[in-house]
């Protein structure tokens, strides 16, 4: 019996939307997006997270035997730690992350975690964080003079500064302990007297999540290769945020000319091609920096006169309160300035999600991630990729 045309013309769209929504599903899924001047999209380079991604070269060092066992005390680990500002309130989040870290990394090479609060921390807390790791944990409190804000910033200024950012849409412009917690971030951590017989430390905040397997110890291979830091996630940032921080800098440089490296990475910060408007309310800056919510790092770099002398200066110049300088480019711009671009690493090989982006490479190691997806949040999140314009300018090392 032949069934009426128009019930032959509606079964004919509805295969053709299901070839489309097939075809949707299995293109490979993603291209770094840049955007033009203009603003809109276009395909620059392919993914190369899309790419297979093995382990970085040798030398690497792995377990064998008990030589990275908790309790030896002759163990291959190096003066490294975990480290993790909390708030007594975000305990499930860091239990999410430090599940998701001691199952991919940490079970196998039993490095201290150290968490630290502004505030004393509770005793669930301790008690929980305590039971996730078979690595030794520690808990410290930050001295009153690393957190307080400093003598030299004007309460009733701060107040007028935060409402015109928060015209301007940047969150937490209000939000004093936002402020504080960046300040800390950029150059008071590593002044801590707990991590002062420490070098290496990998960051880690609440509610991240780490999806590959890493079968070699990350501190040694920073060693090993003579990097400084490693990143995962490259961005760009809200201009609004730091319109003062490039000229600052700027004015920084023009009495410490010795400070800067001699392979320094400045065409990355001063990058105006893929994103002239952040430029140009930056200020010169393009506003990309390594999204410092991930840091593996040596914290001799922090601790050298140049950054001192660098943090010493945005400090009383007051943006981290009349703007909101956060550390990731305070630490960016450092990184790009006063040290060797060759000495800064993608860890192409650690997948990761602080909401809403990823870094997820091709590799059997990974679950949990959608290779080559940058983000799941919405489709204009993508041009907040600035991993081209590092990849540009120094490479993927
Ligand atoms: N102890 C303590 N930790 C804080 C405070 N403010 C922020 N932190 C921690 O500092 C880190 C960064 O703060 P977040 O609130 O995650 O900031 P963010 O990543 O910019 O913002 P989200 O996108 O909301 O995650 C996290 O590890 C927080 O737990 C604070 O006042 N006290
Ligand atoms: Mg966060």
């Amino acid at each position: 019996m032949a069934l009426p045309k128009s019930v032959r013309a509606l079964a004919g769209v509805t295969m053709l939307i299901f070839v489309y929504l097939v075809v949707q599903i299995f293109r490979a899924p993603g291209q770094i997006k840049g955007p033009d001047n203009d603003g809109s999209l276009d395909d620059m380079i392919r993914d190369p997270n899309l790419d297979a991604t093995g382990e970085p070269p040798e030398p690497l060092h792995r377990v064998e035997a008990n030589n990275y066992d908790p309790d030896n005390p002759n163990s291959n680990r190096i003066n490294a730690t975990l480290l993790s500002l909390v708030r007594n309130e975000e305990l499930s989040g860091i239990l999410q992350s430090m599940h998701d870290l001691e199952r991919t990394w940490n079970h196998k090479f039993n490095y201290p975690w150290m968490f630290f609060n502004d505030v004393p921390f509770t005793e669930e807390f301790k008690k929980a964080t305590s039971a996730a790791t078979k690595a030794k944990v520690y808990y410290h409190e930050i001295p009153k003079e690393h957190w307080e804000v400093p003598s030299w910033i004007n309460h009733d200024l701060f107040v007028e500064s935060a409402n015109i950012l928060q015209e301007q849409d940047v969150q937490y412009a209000h939000m004093l302990s936002y402020h504080q917690m960046c300040r800390w971030n950029s150059g008071l951590f590593y002044k801590h007297p707990a991590l002062a017989e420490y070098r290496y430390y990998w960051r880690v905040e609440p509610k991240v999540h780490f999806f590959c397997d890493v079968d070699y110890d990350v501190f040694r291979y920073m060693e090993d290769h003579n990097k400084t830091y490693g990143f995962t996630i490259n961005l760009y940032d809200s201009p609004q945020s730091i319109s003062t921080l490039w000229p600052e800098t700027m004015k920084f440089i023009a009495g410490h000319k010795g400070h800067l490296a001699e392979n320094n990475a400045i065409e990355w910060l001063k990058d105006k091609d893929r994103r002239p408007d952040h430029n140009f309310k930056a200020n010169g800056y393009s506003t990309c920096h390594f999204w410092s919510n991930f840091e593996i790092a040596d914290m001799n770099f922090w601790r050298s006169k140049a950054y001192e002398d660098y943090f010493d200066h945005l400090d009383r110049a007051g943006g981290f309160f009349y703007e909101r300088w956060g550390d990731a480019p305070v630490h960016s711009i450092a990184l790009g300035l006063f040290e060797d671009k060759s000495k800064v690493h993608w860890f192409r090989d650690i997948g990761y999600q602080h909401i809403p982006f990823f870094n997820c490479p091709n590799s059997g190691k990974c679950k949990g991630c959608v290779t080559g997806r940058f983000t799941d949040g919405e489709a204009w999140l993508n041009k907040e990729d600035c991993r081209p314009n590092w990849f540009k300018y120094v490479g993927m090392d």
